[in-house]
């Protein structure tokens, strides 16, 4: 399959809410979306990046910088028979993994698609529903959080993970506790600690959480490690973990116990793959990690959260918690037991609206390689 045409759109979607978090606030979310067309037809891949580097250092303009000049120039008129052959153009471009995973799940939807195989086929990934649950932002007060806490319940969140920082996190799992105590609770501090200023890391071991998610810096595996044997509670990385080899080198090391695997994160659905199944191996749980997806690429997260090793319910919300309106036609529903069906038909399983898309574009391109025809030069 040769791919002819990429297009790539940055859009910006308002969410239901804002969002806080110890590394800023969103109000709208701004992401890119990318189409690789062959003549066996159009996938569809997102590359779930920010407008600013508060959770990684790839943005909405890193991303289309690294797009523009140098993925889609790699990609262009290449011949593609499985997504391992994206990861082979790509291997001399350093870093953007985040951006890579884009062009990554656009294959995986187009080589789906030509196979009629849904991507949780693709993946080997079972089950009609996988669990979710759902990642509340930091709140006002310890009162307003338990009454958020208490909304989510209610629409039927069985696990709640709670955003913790410096200042506003003890007080706060203290009252989500005394208010709901046989919850499935975790929270995440998005890296805002240090070792010599978590006291209140240590002192959150007390609650019988879930896992306490990333709370030291993106690149400090080794203090995770010397946090993790004074908790009881698992430690799990987020941020830290760009690639299969940063998974296998942080459990080499004791940093964590779980660990968030965000296919996007550590580039590509092939890659995620690959840390699950080192992790099964390992026994060690791990579950899918959510960057605020669009319906595209919660559609791949859905169909990966159906390998067997994802033990733990994953960061994959129902559409509403979200956006009013999606880009793909079908909203996400929660189950009653806390589940959200899987996608089955072929390749991410839901029709994309493009003309949404289009609506809501801050900035789009399309490109086509300018291929040099032997026209003689004239001579
Ligand atoms: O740290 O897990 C995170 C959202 C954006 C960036 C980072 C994170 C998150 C979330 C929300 O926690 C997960 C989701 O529901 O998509
Ligand atoms: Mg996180």
């Amino acid at each position: 399959m040769k791919i002819e045409q990429i297009s790539l759109y940055h859009i910006s979607m308002p969410l239901v809410e804002s969002f806080e978090t110890s590394f800023g606030v969103e109000e709208e979310r701004e992401c890119l979306i990318v189409a690789i067309h062959s003549d066996g037809g159009s996938g569809w891949g997102e590359i779930p990046v920010s407008r600013a580097p508060g959770y990684s250092y790839e943005t909405t303009g890193t991303a289309w910088h690294i797009s523009q000049d140098f993925i889609v120039p790699a990609l262009l008129d290449a011949d593609i028979d499985s997504p391992e052959d994206i990861r082979g153009l790509l291997k001399s471009i350093k870093g953007h993994p985040i951006a890579k995973a884009g062009y990554q799940a656009a294959v995986w939807d187009l080589l789906a698609k030509m196979n009629n195989l849904s991507l949780q086929e693709m993946f080997g990934g079972s089950g009609e529903s996988v669990k979710v649950g759902v990642s509340v932002g930091l709140q006002e007060s310890p009162e307003a959080l338990v009454e958020r806490v208490g909304r989510y319940l209610e629409a039927g969140y069985s696990r709640i993970k709670l955003k913790i920082a410096p200042g506003r996190d003890t007080d706060e799992v203290n009252a989500v506790c005394a208010a709901y105590p046989d919850l499935m609770l975790q929270v995440d501090a998005n890296s805002a600690y240090r070792l010599d200023s978590a006291e209140s890391i240590r002192a959150l071991d007390e609650f019988g959480l879930l896992l306490i998610e990333q709370p030291l810096a993106e690149d400090d595996i080794a203090d995770h490690a010397r946090l993790q044997p004074d908790l009881k509670t698992d430690l799990c990385l987020d941020e830290s973990i760009h690639s299969p080899d940063h998974a296998r080198w942080a459990l080499d090391i004791d940093a964590c116990r779980v660990i968030n695997i965000k296919p996007a994160r550590v580039g590509g659905f092939s890659e995620a793959i690959q840390i699950h199944d080192h992790c099964l191996e390992l026994e060690v749980p791990v579950w899918c990690g959510g960057m605020l997806e669009t319906g595209i690429g919660r559609a791949g997260n859905l169909a990966l959260a159906s390998l067997s090793n994802f033990k733990l319910p994953g960061d994959i919300s129902a559409t509403e918690r979200y956006y009013q309106e999606d880009i793909v036609d079908k909203n996400f529903v929660l189950n009653s037991d806390s589940s959200i069906d899987v996608p089955q038909e072929p390749g991410i399983g839901v029709e994309v609206l493009e003309e949404k898309i289009l609506d809501i574009s801050i900035r789009r391109d399309s490109f086509r390689s300018e291929v040099q025809h032997n026209i003689g030069f004239g001579l």
